[in-house]
């Protein structure tokens, strides 16, 4: 049977990358992007999709006989604090339609994004387990433990393959992210390429798991190709990238720019950032599918600073219209 993917939320932080990669591993003509808006300059089948709209995503699925569907489409933690239960509604009704969809149609594979966010302060800060207590505090991460039973219910109950990873923060050159409490440590890279001070929203030893985006794709694609009888972890898969705190970020910077400044002022991102775990303990993933992280701070660091200088000597002038 050939592979037809539709991308949900494909105009997101790692929904963007994670088609371009998808299309490359497919081919372009078997990957229909999709989101709430169409993306200026995009190569490729794109449809407008609003994923609260289940007949809008039959359609798609019917239209384009589509066998694999990968759901990027939700409202990130500190965003989805503005306005509590309209994020629980998108974040899980976008959800059950994909499922619904997915069940009806017999599609042959579901990739659900989860997030370390799931933990809270019952769980151990660090070597954060696969199965450590889920007591998230903010709706995000609610919504994305109750997103990972729900995945779990749609395979023992019907059979369904949805598969999940908990990602940590993902940091990338290839495209901004939105509304999450992670996302200082993309916006760092960018003012130090413009020679400009960071204001950064997170206390100075705020350590978290983070993960290079392209480790974060190769893990999605590496867990979407393993073999189903692998998958023994139905809710989702811990992975681990590298942990930092901006005080350490900031250090590896100035290794490349050492007149970099850093300011701190801590807002209310920093009471999530606190409840998340400070290391992960990805073993699971590891076992079961192989899961091997490639990229450290260093690395990160050197890539990001690289590739940013490239696509501010080619590209627009200002971090805002950044994008791929
Ligand atoms: C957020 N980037 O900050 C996301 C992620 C672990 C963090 O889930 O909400």
């Amino acid at each position: 049977m050939e592979t037809i993917v539709l991308v949900i939320g494909a105009n997101g932080q790692l929904g963007s990358v994670l088609t371009e990669s998808l299309k490359q591993k497919f081919g372009s003509s078997n990957v229909i992007a999709s989101d709430l808006r169409p993306r200026e300059g995009y190569e490729g089948s794109f449809e407008i999709i609003d994923a609260t709209d289940i007949n809008r995503i039959e359609e798609v699925v019917v239209r384009y006989n589509v066998t694999q569907i990968y759901h990027l489409a939700a409202i990130l933690s500190a965003k989805g604090e503005e306005t509590p239960l309209r994020t629980w509604d998108i974040n899980m009704k976008t959800l059950f339609n994909v499922l619904e969809v997915s069940r009806q149609h017999n599609i042959d594979r579901v990739f659900f994004p989860s997030s370390i966010a799931v933990f809270g302060e019952g769980a151990p800060l660090e070597h954060t387990p696969n199965n450590a207590c889920l007591d998230p505090a903010t709706v995000y991460g609610i919504s994305k433990a109750a997103g990972e039973n729900w995945a779990q219910y749609y395979f023992l109950r019907y059979g369904l393959d949805v598969r999940s990873i908990r990602y940590p923060g993902v940091i990338g050159y290839q495209s901004l992210p939105g509304g999450g409490t992670t996302d200082y440590a993309v916006d760092i890279y960018h003012k130090a390429v413009l020679g400009e001070e960071f204001s950064c929203f997170l206390e100075e030893d705020a350590t978290l798991p983070m993960i290079f985006m392209q480790d974060a794709i190769r893990a999605t694609l590496e867990l979407m190709d393993a073999p189903k009888e692998d998958i023994n972890i139905r809710t989702s898969y811990n992975i681990a990238g590298i942990s930092f705190s901006p005080a350490e970020v900031a250090a590896e910077i100035r290794t490349l720019y050492p007149n970099f400044k850093i300011k701190y002022d801590p807002d209310f991102r920093q009471e999530i950032a606190a409840r998340w775990p400070k290391s992960i303990d990805d073993s699971a993933a590891s076992k079961d599918w192989g899961w091997k992280p490639e990229f450290d701070l260093e690395s990160i660091t050197n890539t990001m600073i690289q590739k940013l200088k490239e696509k501010y000597k080619t590209g627009s002038k200002n971090q805002a219209t950044l994008m791929l």
